[in-house]
């Protein structure tokens, strides 16, 4: 690519997910053409990106375009990268799910650890490893059996599942090719971060949508598994603009992204109920444990064992100073309003189409 491009073409994997469609409004707003590489699905799996791809500046003006391919296939990589040549990519694509990938454990590596050096390689093969930025979807679950509180970029790992284990394969070949080709590649260690658009099955998003179908009385309770890991818990929305920060630096480097409070899914689940009115009291222990309604006994919350993992990770809680000092960054979203909004999607939700 020649010097003094002043292009701006962003390419993202896992535009579908909840991360990949903040950050595509993110990067359409600042002005970029944004492509994505999508999956073929039975179903549709664009509900995140529908309404950008429905805005004129998507459509008539084409600066949002999604192509065909898969992070197990290196051809599909190669064909889009070449023929859109972009300045930067942020690779997002993963089996993202940590209790889904004790069962399919291969898959969740041959994604989320060989899919990373398939699209470094893609990149090489194109050409482009002198010009293009490459930022990796990297994660708390790193840290696993934690060695240090708060965890920082110095913090040792110790990953406690197939998905942490091909984690930390990616961050590695990232350092390496970055090191080995002197590629501008980042790893943004990111710690939670939910949204209304968070996935069903993670655990905030499953507290907030149980709540709101218990509230409108759609449900009657809500099975949990581990009530007291603990997790920093940021708002996507702040975390994409830090992925695109790190891109825009100097030098590429590995930041930690965080809140700096942490809190169990316990208090989370206290949270939300206080905000349709009620407060829980725990009665019980271990997996007879129940949370109940401190007026009426009613019970909203039992544990189901089936929802424990084979090895969880106890505590996250991270140090964002590194970000903070180099380029800015901090959270702008506390803890009761990243509840707040999520409870007030999934009420409106829930009382649209109940059936959701
Ligand atoms: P999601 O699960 O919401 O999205 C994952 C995306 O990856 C989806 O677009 C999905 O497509 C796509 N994908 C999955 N498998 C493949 C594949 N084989 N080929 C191509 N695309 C694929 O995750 P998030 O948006 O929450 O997270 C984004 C990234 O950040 C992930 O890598 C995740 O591991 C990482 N991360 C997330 C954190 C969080 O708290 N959210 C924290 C730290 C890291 P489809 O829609 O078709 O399923
Ligand atoms: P996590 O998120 O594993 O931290 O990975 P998740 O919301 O799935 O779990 C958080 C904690 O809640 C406990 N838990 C339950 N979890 C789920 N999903 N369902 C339950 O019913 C339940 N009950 C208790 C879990 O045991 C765990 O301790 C997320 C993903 O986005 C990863 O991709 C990302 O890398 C990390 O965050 C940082």
């Amino acid at each position: 690519m020649a010097t003094g491009d002043n292009r701006r073409v962003a390419l993202i994997t896992g535009i579908t997910g909840q991360d990949g469609s903040y950050l595509a409004e993110f990067l359409l707003e600042k002005g970029y053409d944004v492509h994505g590489i999508i999956r073929r699905a039975s179903s549709f799996n664009t509900t995140r990106i529908q309404h950008l791809y429905e805005d004129p500046k998507c459509h008539r003006q084409g600066k949002m375009k999604l192509h065909y391919g898969d992070m197990t296939d290196s051809s599909s990589l190669i064909k889009v990268i070449s023929a859109i040549q972009p300045t930067e990519i942020y690779n997002l694509a993963a089996q993202s799910h940590v209790m889904v990938s004790f069962e399919v454990s291969e898959y969740t590596a041959e994604v989320d650890a060989v899919g990373t050096v398939r699209i470094l390689d893609a990149i090489r093969t194109c050409g482009l490893e002198k010009s293009v930025k490459f930022y990796h979807a990297s994660t708390s679950e790193l840290y696993g059996k934690v060695m240090e509180v708060p965890q920082t970029e110095k913090t040792p790992f110790y990953p406690r599942s197939p998905y942490a284990c091909a984690k930390l394969y990616s961050f590695w070949i990232v350092i390496n090719y970055r090191e080995a080709y002197n590629m501008f590649a980042c790893n943004g260690i990111l710690f939670n971060h939910e949204s209304p658009r968070r996935g069903e099955n993670f655990v905030t998003r499953k507290v907030t949508r149980s709540i709101a179908k218990i509230h409108l009385g759609l449900q009657d309770v809500l099975e949990l598994g581990n009530l007291d890991a603990k997790r920093d818990w940021g708002h996507a929305k702040d975390y994409v603009e830090a992925m695109w920060l790190m891109l825009q630096q100097t030098q590429p480097d590995d930041y930690v992204i965080a809140t700096g409070e942490t809190h169990s899914v316990r208090e989370f689940v206290e949270v939300a109920f206080q905000y349709v009115g009620r407060t829980i009291k725990w009665q019980g222990e271990g997996v007879n444990e129940i949370g109940q309604d401190a007026q009426t006994n009613q019970v909203l919350v039992r544990i189901n064992p089936k929802f424990f993992r084979p090895t969880e990770v106890d505590v996250l809680l991270g140090d964002a100073s590194k970000a903070r000092n180099k380029f800015g960054w901090k959270p702008t979203v506390t803890f009761k309003e990243l509840v707040k909004d999520m409870m007030d999607s999934d009420l409106e939700l829930m009382s649209k189409n109940p059936n959701a």
